[in-house]
């Protein structure tokens, strides 16, 4: 992995180099800690990133999977046209539900607007869309002219809240350049959601085992296999943040008993809030992969403490497996040793690899576009993270327990009694743990090198998004998107880890990459050389 590092990094200017050797990693056993990783910095100008903007971060990732809020985005027609419908977050609004996720709302932003300033435009779009459509909530989303030129897009929403009385407008200060990624997105969302829309309605809700699922975005209907679990299960889901979710799951929220973090880095801020806030205590949780299902559910029942609930989990995990362990007794001797690599941008590249591991499959480098230290190295490493500039750009808001509202679900020697176990609370230990020795753990990966990685490794799969799709595919390497699925899903759940199983053992296993090769390049007599006279 040494020789890999090295090589990587060969061609970069001196500082560069230096830099990027930090966000490279080598993973390795050290005592009782994980080696240490650049993570959540600026990408150096002219290195091609995988990654994207705050505002992709925020209206298209933690507000954009909502069905019944209508997200307007401020800004110039190609802000809102590049984020719609791209992310592939699935809905079902039943037969009279809201939908406005197929719509794309946008104020259309002119020169005339950058000059003369776009609050006018902005309160007339909100007006138009209430006139026509009556949504619950507007949304603003900031993009990054809006940023630049004042325009104060959290008056104007006040201003048409209180002018329109029944329906909830808020603003997002995501302007693009706000953050170094996607990430300062997610926590400006995190922070505006929790400001504005949870704890809105307090009429009860229905359920005896409620929790939320945090950190799930329903891409390929991922949340729907889930959500038939729990179901089944008996576990009520009031609201999922944001996969399939409405207004009024948000707002009824704070009525949880548990929730379940599955994206720790998209929206832990939630989590915490609505702990210091209502008193619900936080689980991390991974639906991806089977044993990672089951593993799921029997700690969301052991948190309940409920015996009838216990048994019901076992019995729907003694009813889903026997179709899985076909699945996987079918493919295993295709798959087994064969290798991966995983790129995605913040959960996935962990997550993910549960899946590979059912087929016996091996990941030997994997790393997130955006995530922080915690994400790779575990939560415990936050008490030392170093607060840069960028960071302190963000909002942090401060939250108070609720006067009325704050209620312990857990008596703290409930608490502690759960911890020894096992059900471990405000804890994700990060993906470098669960990665073996002399793998490579690499952040912010470029274009560069993800072609450089490929040529010395040669993996049997690469796993990452679009913007590498076709490089890596040109590599004779098989590729499969791990954001939009291509065109797969779901992956979740039981049901979605035999669709995944299934669609690597038929990528694996294609002839089709041997025939990659042009004729001259496999016949040299067939090549010709241009000769200048
Ligand atoms: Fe969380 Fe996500 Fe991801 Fe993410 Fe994303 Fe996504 Fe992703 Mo694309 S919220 S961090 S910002 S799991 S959109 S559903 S696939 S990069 S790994
Ligand atoms: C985003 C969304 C994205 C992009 C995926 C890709 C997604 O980051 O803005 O690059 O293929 O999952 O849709 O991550």
């Amino acid at each position: 992995p040494a020789d890999v590092k090295a090589e990587l990094i060969k061609k970069y200017p001196p500082k560069v180099a230096r830099k990027r050797a930090k966000q490279i990693m080598i993973n390795e056993a050290l005592e009782n800690e994980t080696p240490e990783i650049t993570a959540n910095v600026r990408t150096t100008p002219g290195i091609i990133t995988m990654r994207g903007c705050t505002y992709a971060g925020c209206k298209g990732v933690i507000m954009g999977p909502t069905r019944d809020i209508v997200n307007l985005v401020h800004g110039p027609i190609g802000c809102s046209f590049y984020a719609w419908l791209t992310r592939r977050n699935q809905t079902d609004a039943g037969p009279d539900g809201d939908n406005f996720i197929n719509y794309c709302f946008s104020t259309d932003m002119q020169e005339q607007d950058i000059i003369f300033g776009g609050e006018k435009k902005l309160a007339a779009a909100v007006q138009e869309i209430y006139d026509l459509m009556h949504p619950k909530s507007i949304a603003i989303f900031a993009t990054c002219p809006v940023g630049l030129i004042g325009d104060d897009i959290h008056t104007v929403a006040k201003n048409m809240k209180d002018k329109l009385g029944d329906c909830n407008v808020y603003a997002f200060s995501c302007e693009g350049y706000k953050g170094v990624s996607q990430s300062a997105g997610h926590h400006i969302a995190n922070n505006q959601v929790f400001r504005h829309i949870v704890g809105e309605n307090d009429t009860p809700t229905e359920g005896e085992f409620k929790i939320n699922l945090l950190g799930e975005y329903n891409i390929g209907g991922d949340g729907f296999e889930i959500d038939r679990i729990f179901k089944k299960c008996g576990i009520t889901n009031i609201a999922t943040f944001s996969g399939n979710s409405t207004y009024d799951q948000f707002a009824t929220a704070h009525q949880a008993d548990l929730n379940a973090v599955m994206c720790h880095r998209s929206i832990n801020y939630v989590a915490d809030m609505l702990e210091t806030k209502f008193g619900i205590p936080w689980i991390k949780v991974n639906f991806i992969g089977a044993n990672a299902t089951a593993k799921s559910l029997r700690k969301i029942a052991a948190y309940f403490e409920d015996q009838a609930l216990i048994d019901r989990v076992e019995a729907v995990i003694k009813e889903e497996m026997p179709e899985v362990e076909t699945a996987v007794a079918d493919i295993r001797s295709r798959t087994e040793g064969k290798t991966a690599m995983l790129f995605v941008g913040g959960s996935r590249a962990h997550h993910y690899q549960e899946l590979f591991k059912e087929v016996g499959m091996k990941i030997i480098s994997a790393g997130y576009e955006f995530a922080h230290r915690d994400d790779y190295e575990g939560r415990q490493v936050l008490p030392n993270l170093k607060v840069d500039a960028d960071s302190r750009n963000i909002e942090e808001i401060e939250v108070e327990a609720d006067a009325t509202r704050f209620k312990p679900r857990k008596t703290p020697v409930q608490l502690v009694a759960l911890e020894d176990a096992g059900v471990k609370f405000k804890h994700y230990d990060g993906l470098a743990p669960d990665m073996e020795e002399g793998t490579l753990i690499i952040d912010d990966l470029n274009q560069y090198e993800a072609e450089k990685l490929v040529e010395i490794m040669k993996p049997d799969i690469f796993c990452a998004g679009i913007k590498e799709k076709f490089s890596i595919m040109k590599l004779g390497v098989p590729m499969k998107q791990l954001h939009s699925y291509d065109s797969g899903g779901p992956y979740a759940g039981f049901q979605g880890a035999i669709n995944f199983y299934h669609e690597i053992d038929r990528l694996t296993s294609s002839k089709v990459w041997t025939y990659l090769k042009a004729p001259w390049q496999e016949s040299p007599e067939l090549t010709a050389a241009y000769v200048w006279e």
